[in-house]
């Protein structure tokens, strides 16, 4: 059964979520917002509900969310927000956009938002609440952990791990067989050659 949905958030990253939603035919029952200024509002004609608290009214089961929050200028928060959530005994929608392609043994976990154009090939498998954005590209057997942001137009190739909580910025390439470690920053338009260790923030051409 598919269940209806709330997003937390109503930013311009729920704004993308919203269209998908849409397209797969999602009932969406409303955003939480932080921000009072924007409740009572409407995103893509959707109503802007009330806080977090607005959430608690419905039993986990009988709703799915969908975190709204991106990963740019609030990494940790999106990650705060899941986990809070999921010791409430909520459970993440995975939203994944029609036209992404993804191998049909690729494994893809709870919270995952896949956006438009993505492609996932043979052999990968993606951790909870990560977000694959638009025309992002990863290919065969890479391992992405928990709660990573692969920004727009990233070009993964095979073999690649990426370490939980780590943030890929727009446009990169990642070659083959590297591996970047928990909560690193790859700045846009980078490319990674070589390994990064946890925490690191990288950027250029190379990276480093
Ligand atoms: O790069 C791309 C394609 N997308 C970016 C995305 C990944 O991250 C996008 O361009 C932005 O940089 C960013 O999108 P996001 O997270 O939607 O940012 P923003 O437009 O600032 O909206 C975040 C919203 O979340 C704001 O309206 C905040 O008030 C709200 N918010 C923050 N914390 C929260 C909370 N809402 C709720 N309900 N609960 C919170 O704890």
């Amino acid at each position: 059964m598919i269940l209806p949905v709330i997003i937390i958030g109503g930013g311009g990253h729920a704004k993308v979520l919203l269209d998908t939603l849409y397209l797969n035919g999602i009932e969406v029952l409303g955003i939480v917002e932080a921000d009072p200024e924007k409740r009572g509002k409407t995103l893509l004609n959707t109503p802007i509900i009330g806080g977090d608290d607005a959430i608690l009214i419905y039993e986990p089961g009988n709703i799915e969310l969908v975190n709204g929050i991106g990963s740019v200028n609030l990494p940790s928060k999106r990650r705060v927000v899941f986990d809070k959530f999921k010791e409430a005994g909520f459970a993440f929608a995975k939203v994944i956009h029609p036209s992404a392609v993804i191998a049909s043994d690729a494994e893809i976990s709870e919270g995952i938002q896949i956006m438009a154009g993505a492609v996932i090939q043979p052999g990968c498998r993606i951790g909870k609440n990560a977000i694959i954005n638009t025309k992002v590209s990863i290919d065969h057997d890479c391992l992405i952990d928990n709660h990573v942001h692969i920004a727009p137009g990233v070009t993964v190739s095979g073999g690649v791990r990426i370490g939980t909580g780590a943030h890929v910025g727009a446009g990169t390439t990642i070659i083959q067989g590297v591996n970047i470690g928990s909560n690193c920053v790859i700045g846009a338009g980078s490319l990674v050659i070589r390994d990064i260790p946890d925490g690191a923030k990288v950027m250029g051409v190379p990276a480093y």
